[in-house]
């Protein structure tokens, strides 16, 4: 291929000098280059082609056992100054980090094809989009990223001969001796290999050592929430960890909302729910990042900047999401599941009877007995959003859509309600900053118990989390409180003495959609509390569940407990200490205006 971009040809040559590959191939993005690729993968045993008869266009991976998930305590921020990467980002000095990589990289890719992914972040021509390319010697990142992002040819005619891109560097770090196998997974052997670098003032990714999701796909949550997050600091704008979901009431008016749910707390879920409510419709424009803009009008405009989605399987159920199952029947890349001995997929959760037999996610025999899940807790699917069943129309256009409210939430047993609805723009900003979750399976080596994670962005930070919170509060400063959308904490999660849900969740959670809408059209009911909005007694609609779900335990999960709420305030106040003086001082006001509330 031509270049046009010399200064992109430049970086690629000096890559290319540093890594050493075999050959050099720049990804075109044709259906064909993606066959090609996946027949050499399965030729050389590192992926399996599924039954064309149970599963047409789907393939199998497995990844190392050591290579699963994210690498939190290997994900670095490089920014120049320390006090800028703040309380919650690994950071690292760049140049120390860029020698330590360097040697790294330096022959990493001998007896390997570098590849060249141009890719782009959102509709390509979008004011919102935006580019980057991608060096792997990965194969499957290449196959995964055709399908997260749109890539090839077309993204290179939009770069043009001098457009702006982010460099996104990539090596499982595996290099091949002469006449050396290679492993079903390469990847580095130890996880202290493994780095995911990031050097915000110079929107470039250093990844090397994983093969993983997050850790590999570096569009995903490296570029459009580390290095976006910081562009869209310095632009004005939102880089988030949100959904985005079209819901259509009965009347036919349409409302959009956005979802910021920690990793594992069901994000794609909520992005295609299907309402057990009649009447209600749900549409899909995301399932994990939205960015979002101003319009002329001065409302949040948001964009997908995926193209796929690379969602959790072990759970996804007909019952759970049936859009889901529907959606990854064909064309889809599974990776850590079981393989059955028909040559389908099965993994836990799933609503289908285990099978006597099959090949588990580390490539040994399985049966129901053996005590072992045959799927991993963190194995995903990579399909196209195009071919989910519930995804809207204009999920794709690159105007955006503009929203009306605001989710926030996590996973907690106890103290957070099922939904509250902030009293305005600063105490929503405010919930957000003191949400959090209990430990999940989305990255590897994380304590147990409830972490704070502000608007499910701690993993995904590019900069300090105080700046970040302040960069919230002062979009707010941006429109009128009018135009701005409503912000609302849910919890699904709610315990009871048994430790099981109480919420039925999932299809249900529509009924929590309904009264988010009524509140926004302004029919919904509710009543005040120090903490928040909390729905009045009947306005969340029950009708059809009364078996899963009585007034009575729907009130437990909608009351306000003093004393629990005075306990999270001491955790709050000690998360706070961790922001110093970059704590906005909006955050501290609404923390003792809660207290003054409670007592
Ligand atoms: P990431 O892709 O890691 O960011 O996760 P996500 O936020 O997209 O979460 P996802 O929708 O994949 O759900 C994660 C887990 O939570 C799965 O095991 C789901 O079955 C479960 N889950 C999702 N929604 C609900 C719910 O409403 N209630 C309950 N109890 N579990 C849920
Ligand atoms: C998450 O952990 O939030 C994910 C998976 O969506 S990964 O892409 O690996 O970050
Ligand atoms: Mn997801």
């Amino acid at each position: 291929m031509n270049l046009k971009h010399k200064e992109l040809a430049a970086w690629i040559e000096e890559v290319r000098e540093m890594c050493k590959p075999d050959s050099v191939h720049i990804a075109d993005g044709s259906k064909e280059e993606y066959n090609k690729m996946l027949q050499i993968m399965i030729d050389a045993g590192l992926a399996t082609a599924l039954n064309p008869e149970k599963r047409p266009g789907c393939f199998l991976f497995r990844s190392h056992p050591s290579d699963v998930a994210r690498v939190e305590n290997r994900t670095f921020i490089a920014s120049k100054k320390q006090e800028d990467a703040g309380p919650d980002c690994n950071w690292v000095d760049p140049e120390e980090l860029k020698a330590d990589m360097r040697k790294l990289y330096d022959g990493c890719m001998k007896g390997r094809v570098m590849y060249v992914i141009p890719f782009s972040m959102g509709p390509i021509g979008s004011p919102i989009s935006k580019i980057g390319v991608e060096i792997s010697d990965s194969p499957y990142v290449v196959i995964n990223m055709a399908i997260m992002t749109r890539i090839g040819e077309k993204v290179l005619g939009a770069l043009g001969a001098d457009g702006e891109f982010v460099r996104c560097i990539h090596s499982v770090g595996k290099p091949l001796n002469d006449g050396e196998k290679d492993s079903s997974w390469p990847c580095a052997p130890s996880i202290d290999q493994k780095y995911i670098s990031h050097f915000p003032e110079e929107r470039t990714i250093w990844s090397y050592g994983s093969g993983y999701g997050g850790n590999a796909l570096l569009g995903k949550k490296c570029f459009a929430l580390r290095i976006a997050g910081v562009q869209a600091r310095d632009e004005g704008w939102l880089a988030e960890h949100m959904l985005i979901l079209k819901i259509t009431d009965p009347a036919g008016k349409v409302y959009y909302i956005c979802g910021a749910l920690p990793s594992f707390c069901g994000k794609t879920n909520l992005a295609m729910v299907v309402p057990t409510l009649p009447g209600w419709k749900v549409e899909t424009i995301g399932d994990d990042i939205a960015w979002m803009k101003f319009g002329e009008d001065g409302r949040l405009y948001a964009i997908n900047p995926e193209a796929g989605f690379f969602g959790v399987v072990p759970g996804t159920s007909a019952q759970s999401n049936p859009n889901a199952m529907k959606q990854i029947e064909r064309d889809t890349i599974f990776t850590n599941v079981g393989l059955t001995d028909d040559g389908d997929v099965w993994w836990e959760g799933g609503g289908i009877p285990a099978p006597e037999h099959l090949i588990d996610w580390e490539g040994n025999d399985w049966t129901p007995d053996c005590g072992r899940p045959a799927a991993h807790a963190n194995a995903r699917f990579t399909s196209p959003a195009a071919q989910c069943p519930s995804i809207a129309p204009e999920w794709e256009d690159p105007a955006g859509v503009p929203i009306s409210a605001i989710l926030i939430g996590g996973r907690r047993g106890g103290t957070i309600p099922l939904v509250n609805e902030s009293l305005d723009w600063n105490h929503g900003v405010f919930l957000g900053s003191i949400m959090g979750s209990e430990t999940t399976a989305a990255a590897i080596g994380l304590a147990a118990g409830v972490r704070r994670d502000p608007f499910a962005m701690l993993p995904f930070m590019g900069y300090h989390t105080g700046d970040y919170l302040q960069h919230w509060l002062n979009t707010g400063k941006k429109s009128d409180s009018g135009k701005l959308p409503k912000i609302y904490f849910v919890n699904w999660f709610r315990k009871d003495e048994n430790d099981k849900f109480i919420w039925p969740g999932f299809g249900e959670n529509s009924r929590v959609l309904k009264w988010i809408v009524e509140r926004l059209s302004g029919i919904g009911e509710a009543v005040e509390t120090p903490i928040g909005n909390l729905p009045a007694p009947g306005a969340i609609d029950l009708c059809g569940i009364e078996d899963k779900i009585s007034e009575e335990s729907l009130a437990k999960i909608l009351d306000v407990d003093k004393a629990s709420w005075l306990e999270e305030i001491v955790s709050i106040k000690e998360n706070y200490k961790k922001f110093g003086d970059r704590l906005p001082e909006e955050l501290s006001e609404q923390l003792d205006a809660l207290e003054k509330r409670l007592s």
